[in-house]
This record gives structure tokens, sequence and C-alpha cells, in this order.
């Protein structure tokens, strides 16, 4: 909600800002020349009082879903009888398509079976609480009504409807966050918008198409910005979120902090680490990782697919199980941050009936077990996670963390959970107890029957039954002073 409270402060912050340039958090040598003309962000100005109170429902909310869906549902992952490999959303990129041939796929797009309101219920049946939808990929291709730029689901396609104006309403009548994906760098499709080449992010300009050659000021002052400002303005509360994407470095300190100044008349707004231009944003964003040890003093959200891409791929089948969507989730959960999981719909609007079916049965653990993640905070212990390996590196060199998947832990003002994914032989035995344990009991137990509670030599052991409730994870509650 928009309070006249917020709206002052953010004047008074965004002018306190250009008055002190000095609160500009660019590092190194750059810093004098860029910092006159630096916005600076409202991250960087704002009191933490303020910023605790931001992203309170953010932090609660732990679950999240994002959704892919655009033109490229419809080739699927195949252009001219041939499967591109990569991920689908990329296809025009892997496949290097022209521009103008790209383009007729909005004249097919007609996705008659998707309705919003089964999509925001399926997000709530799978416990998630807020959703952020791609409103224009890297393809330059607009899911909502633009006046900015035709390329759009309204203005160039058969369906003639805004499916992000139909979420927003859904969304608010179901009463979960909606925040929109913008891809503000790269635009395949517009002039002047950048395009990686893959997996060379230091290629930006790996044009395949005459057709995109151009300024990448003009376009960012003639597609992206104007379409931004549609975005915050023309759906009511939302969004809550906007997850920018894949920053160049065309994404000068000057360029991104027009955008920044935009952002700053929302002061409510949550944005991610990814805008460009040396701002850190709101949220660092691991992508199809969880991160060892989580980001502490930053808030964070891992994004991850269900199989191997984001975008619909007709033949894409390697669908992650359910146990490991769900120890995902509580891994997260455990080092404080938030799961953004991906669905990809098909070009008629279909959810993939294996995607729907996984979410259906983690939101069943949730409706039991959900206490134990929502509104928690991370572990007390750390060692449960695993740890870093004497003799193997990872990819940058550094010591490798090996996962361990016995139990995980998150916390509550009075409670420790520990999410027990492998049933130990009668008893649980808790090494170091950072808090006085008054009391234990399972979390799927409706009698919540007290277990026995044993001192160790060091540590405690509390009493489990024969058998784990819950296959895949069962969680014990620990009462504490
Ligand atoms: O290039 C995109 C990709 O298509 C997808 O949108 C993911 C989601 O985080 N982000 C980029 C790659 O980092």
């Amino acid at each position: 909600m928009k309070t006249r409270y917020h709206i002052t402060a953010s004047f008074l912050l965004l002018f306190a800002a250009s008055a002190l340039p000095c609160l500009a958090q660019v590092e190194g040598e750059h810093y004098e020349t860029i910092a006159k003309h630096r916005v600076a962000s409202i991250q960087e100005t704002e009191t933490a009082a303020h910023r605790d109170l931001r992203m309170k429902w953010w932090r609660e909310a732990r679950f999240g879903m994002f959704i892919h869906w655009g033109l490229y549902s419809i080739p699927a992952g195949t252009w001219d009888g041939k499967q591109i490999p990569g991920i689908g959303e990329w296809i025009m990129n892997n496949a290097s398509i022209p521009v103008d041939d790209y383009k007729t796929l909005a004249s097919q797009f007609n996705p008659t079976a998707f309705g919003a309101h089964d999509i925001v219920a399926l997000a709530k049946s799978a416990g998630m609480k807020y959703i952020v939808i791609t409103s224009k990929h890297h393809d330059g291709f607009a899911m909502f009504d633009s006046k900015a730029d035709r390329f759009n689901i309204v203005a160039a396609t058969p369906f003639h409807r805004d499916p992000i104006r139909e979420l927003a309403e859904e969304c608010r009548k179901q009463g979960i966050k909606l925040g929109f994906y913008y891809s503000q760098d790269q635009d395949w499709t517009a002039p002047g918008g950048a395009a990686y080449k893959t997996g060379n992010h230091d290629l930006p300009n790996h044009h395949w198409d005459p057709k995109q050659d151009g300024d990448f000021a003009n376009y960012l002052h003639t597609k992206a910005i104007p379409q931004l400002k549609e975005l915050l303005t023309n759906y009511g509360e939302f969004p809550v979120v906007i997850w920018f994407d894949t920053p160049t470095s065309d994404m000068t300190p000057e360029l991104a902090g027009e955008i920044v100044a935009l952002l700053n008349q929302h002061p409510n707004l949550i944005w991610n680490n990814r805008l460009g231009g040396g701002y850190k944003g709101d949220t660092e964003t691991p992508e199809q990782f969880i991160p060892a040890q989580g980001y502490p003093g930053r808030d964070w959200e891992a994004c991850m697919t269900m199989n191997d891409t984001w975008g619909y791929k007709s033949y894409d089948m390697n669908f992650k199980s359910t146990e490991t969507l769900l120890r995902n989730l509580i891994d997260i959960a455990s080092k404080g941050g938030n799961y953004l999981l991906n669905i990809g719909p098909d070009s008629k609007g279909n959810v993939p009936p294996t995607e729907i079916e996984r979410l259906h049965e983690v939101g069943k653990w949730l409706a039991v077990n959900g206490e134990a993640v929502y509104g928690t905070h991370a572990t007390l212990f750390g060692g449960e996670a695993g740890g870093f390996s004497t003799t193997e590196k990872d990819d940058e060199g550094k010591p490798k963390f090996i996962p361990t998947w016995n139990w995980r832990s998150t916390t509550d003002a009075n409670k420790i959970y520990i999410e027990l994914f492998t049933w130990p032989d009668g008893s649980f035995h808790l090494e170091k107890v950072p808090r006085q344990v008054t009391g234990a009991y399972l979390l799927a137990d409706k009698s919540r029957k007290p277990l026995k509670i044993t001192k160790a030599a060091s540590g405690i052991d509390v009493a489990l039954p024969g058998q784990a409730l819950d296959p895949i994870a069962t969680v014990l509650v620990l009462n504490t002073k």
C-alpha cells in the first residue's frame, strides 16, 4: 500500500540523495566521475526500519512462483524442424532467427487456454505466496498492453487480451502478490537492445540481424523506460517486485540511474540485483543453485527451473522429483532465503501436467508443515547442511561445498524446527543446543504427543517413533525459551 508516509519519505530521500552524492555506493576508481550524476537508490538512503517494513511480506513468504511465458512457447524448442539446444526462451538467439521471422510468431499466438484464475489458484495450492511473471523477456515481446511498443500481446496477436491485467486482478482477489520480470537490457527485436552471445556475457552486442543495430540509450528511452512506466502505473497495487535480468556494460550508472529515479517513486517496491550500473538492489539472485551458506546480511532468492528450461520446451521431460523440490525449499529456508520456482506454460496457456503435479505435492507438504517454513529464520546450527571439501574445488577454484541431506533447521522466536530427511533410529541427537528446550513434538502429529527428551553427555536426545510421518521430510518441533 502506498501510504502518505512512504511517498513523503521517498521524496525527502530522493532530495537528500541528489544533494549528497557521497551516499552513492559505486566502488573503485570511477567513483568520482560517476557520483556526480548518480541517482541514489532507495536502498541506499532509507532507514533500516523502512527497509524492514518494505521487505516484511517478502521475507515471510519464502516461496514464490516464477512464470516464463511468451512467444517462444510456440516453437517450444524446435525451429525449422531442428531441436535447438539450450533453454526454450533463448531460441531466437540460439537459432539466430531473423527479427522479422521471429516477429511473425505473434500472429500465431492465441493462448485461449490461459486462465489467470487457475494459475493463481495453482500457486496458492502449492503454498506459494507470490508470483513473478515475464512481462517482457529478451525477445522483446511484451506480454501486456503497451502503448510504448506495438510488439505486444494485445496489439500484435489474435488473442488481444492482457494476461498481466488478468493475473493482477486474480492475485488481488485471491490474496497473493504479483511481480513483473522485465528484461531491461537485452532486447533482440528492438534496435539498440543488447544481445548476449549464448554462454558469453562479455559479448553484449552479438547481433545476428542488422535490424538489431542501434543505440542502446535510444532503446532505453523509447522502449524500456516507457514500458517500465506502464508496468509501474497501470496495474493497481501491483507490481510489488520488479525482477530485472542480464545487465550488460551498456547499462551505465547514468542510464541505470534513470530507471532508479523511476523506481524510487514506488517506495514499497522490491527489486533485484540485476539492474546493472552498479546498483545492488534488494535481493541477491542465485540461479539454479543454492549458496552453501546463503548471503548473510543480504536478502536472497534462489530461482530455479523444474526441468532444464524456463520457457516451455515440448521435449524437456527432465523434471526434478518432488523430493528434490521440497528439499530445495527447506534448504533455502534454512539459509534464510526465498525459493522462486519456475513454471513454463505452453503456447495455449496450459501449464505442463508434471509441473502441476509437482506443485500440488509440494503444497500438500506445506499445508501440514508450512509453519516450519513461512516467516521463519535461518538455522541456529549450520553444520547440518554439509561442509567444504579439503580436496575438491568448485568452478571458481574454491573448496567445493559438499551438501549432506540428513536434516535442516529453521527458527522462530520460541521454536526450533528440525526438518528430518533421513529418519534416525530411535532418537534424534542434537549435539549443541543453542536455547533451552522445554518440549518436543512432530508437526505432522495432530495430537502433538510430547516426545521424550533426554539430556545426553553433550546435547540432547529426542525419542522418535519407529517411522517417519512423511517420507520426504518430517518436522520435529522443539519448544524453546
Ligand atoms: O537469460 C535469462 C534466462 O532466460 C532466464 O530468464 C533466467 C531466469 O533467472 N535469467 C537469465 C539468465 O540468467
